[in-house]
């Protein structure tokens, strides 16, 4: 059976439980990270060698790097329908994942961890401000592209809607400014409709 290792409140782990779930995949979940430990056991640093959460083992297959995880699960698994079959459709989805990590993770990572891992008297106001209006200013970009679509791949639910939607859910819960963006809400509403998301990424942020 499918195994996961990693802590139910990262970002990183929701990714994979909320695909799995939505995959309808049976599997086996092992806390794992920061207080529960576990990643700097030489068992744990032999599959993933960076000490970090998420990693997997599906029969044998082990594997980490939550977006490669998400993209696996999904063509194993989701051939026609979280992994588009079109190589042209897959990949407009696709980009989504790769622009989460390396544009808005940033700015997120600021403003997430200035307000929720961060003590008050201990939070750098200036930054958190910034890093929340750079934010902002990205998801524009993402609410013009849901114009005239229901997911970022189009009027299906796939890979692409994975890690921003794990990164949306802080976003939208955290006290802070968010201009109104008609697209981006309503996409943002879509899927807290759907039970794997409620399930696995709707937590309390801690
Ligand atoms: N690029 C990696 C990043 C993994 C990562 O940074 N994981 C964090 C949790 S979100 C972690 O393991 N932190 C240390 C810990 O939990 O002990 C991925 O996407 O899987």
């Amino acid at each position: 059976m499918l195994k996961i290792w990693g802590r139910t409140n990262s970002v990183n782990v929701k990714k994979v439980l909320w695909c799995a779930d939505e995959l309808g995949l049976a599997y086996e979940r092992q806390d794992a990270g920061m207080q529960f430990g576990v990643v700097n056991e030489p068992w744990y640093r032999e599959m993933n060698p960076n000490g970090l959460v998420p990693t997997i083992d599906d029969d044998g297959l082990i594997l980490w790097e939550s977006n490669a995880i998400v993209r696996y699960l999904a063509a194993q698994y989701g051939s026609g329908t979280l992994w588009p079959a079109d190589p042209g459709r897959r990949a407009d989805s696709d980009k989504w994942m790769d622009w989460t990590t390396s544009t808005l993770a940033g700015p997120y990572r600021d403003v997430f961890w200035g307000l929720v891992r961060t003590p008050p008297e201990k939070r750098d106001t200036a930054q958190i401000e910034a890093a929340c209006g750079k934010g902002n200013e990205l998801l524009a970009i993402v609410d013009a592209a849901l114009k005239g679509r229901g997911f970022l791949g189009g009027e299906q639910f796939s890979i692409g809607d994975i890690p921003l939607g794990c990164f949306a859910y802080a976003w939208y819960e955290m006290p802070i400014e968010r201009p109104a963006m008609r697209n981006l809400d309503a996409w943002y509403r879509r899927l807290c409709e759907r039970p794997a998301y409620r399930k696995h990424v709707m937590l309390p942020l801690s």
